[in-house]
């Protein structure tokens, strides 16, 4: 089974129209019609739009960081997936570890946005990750399957095959800390178990596994080069054209 490798670059709270507009134009320019990998960036959400702009009718894909799982209606300062098909979004990044630690998201907050993507046409990034104390008393796998099983909850075998799984160890998330290759291979190896469990071998095959926390141009190519890790996702390094290019480019 080939999976198609997706780099993403997940700008978290970062950027300003202008610099966002540029950032956005340096990629799609670089990575040109037909890049041999899935490409896509997630700014904040005040700059999808501008950046939609930017890079519509090009290969790179547009992503949100978050979704509000309900209808329009009245829920202040919120953005519904509907909102972000309207805009060109096609990604949207759920459960992210620091909204899991600050905003006190959980599996099951995660669930319900995974659902909600689903249902409004967004393939969702589902972020699970131990931290370093987890990591340290062994109840890593512990973790990832509480939060598996959770945050996929209800998820159909039809729909499973089209997700994305983020696998973000929080020791390494922004740190400098990067999971070693086998480290992080051993993970995904887990999860693909876990997904097969639950969706079966066939659709679990099929199930894209990111890789996050600290890539860098310098430690992409070995992560990338691992069976089971099929793409990035790129928090500081997707700031800046070159170190993101030089990721892409080095899967
Ligand atoms: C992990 C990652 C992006 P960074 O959060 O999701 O960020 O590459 O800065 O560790």
């Amino acid at each position: 089974m080939t999976r198609r490798t997706l780099i993403a670059g997940n700008w978290k709270m970062n950027m300003r129209a202008e610099s966002a507009a540029a950032l956005a134009k340096g990629i799609v320019d670089a990575v040109g019609n037909t890049p041999p990998v899935d490409v896509a960036v997630c700014p904040p959400s005040v700059y999808l739009a501008p950046v939609a702009d930017v890079v519509a009718g090009s290969s790179v894909g547009l992503g949100a960081q978050n979704l509000y799982p309900e209808s329009d209606g009245a829920f202040t300062g919120e953005v519904n997936a509907a909102m972000l098909t309207d805009i060109g979004c096609r990604y949207c990044i759920l459960g992210h570890s620091e909204r899991r630690q600050l905003m006190g998201e959980t599996d099951k907050d995660v669930s319900t946005k995974l659902h909600a993507a689903l249902a409004g046409n967004l393939i969702p990034i589902v972020c699970v990750g131990e931290t370093l104390e987890q990591r340290e008393s062994g109840t890593t796998e512990d973790v990832i399957a509480k939060q598996i099983e959770g945050s996929l909850a209800g998820l159909d075998e039809a729909r499973a095959a089209g997700i994305v799984i983020a696998y973000e160890p929080v020791w390494a998330i922004g740190t400098g800390k990067t999971a070693s290759k086998e480290q992080a291979e051993e993970v995904h190896v887990f999860i693909r178990g876990l997904l097969t469990k639950q969706f079966g071998g066939e659709v679990a095959e099929q199930i894209r596994i990111q890789y996050g926390g600290s890539v860098k141009p310098g430690n992409a190519a070995e992560l990338l080069a691992q069976p089971n890790i099929d793409g990035a996702l790129v928090g500081g390094a997707s700031l800046k054209v070159d170190d993101f290019v030089a990721i892409i480019n080095a899967s």
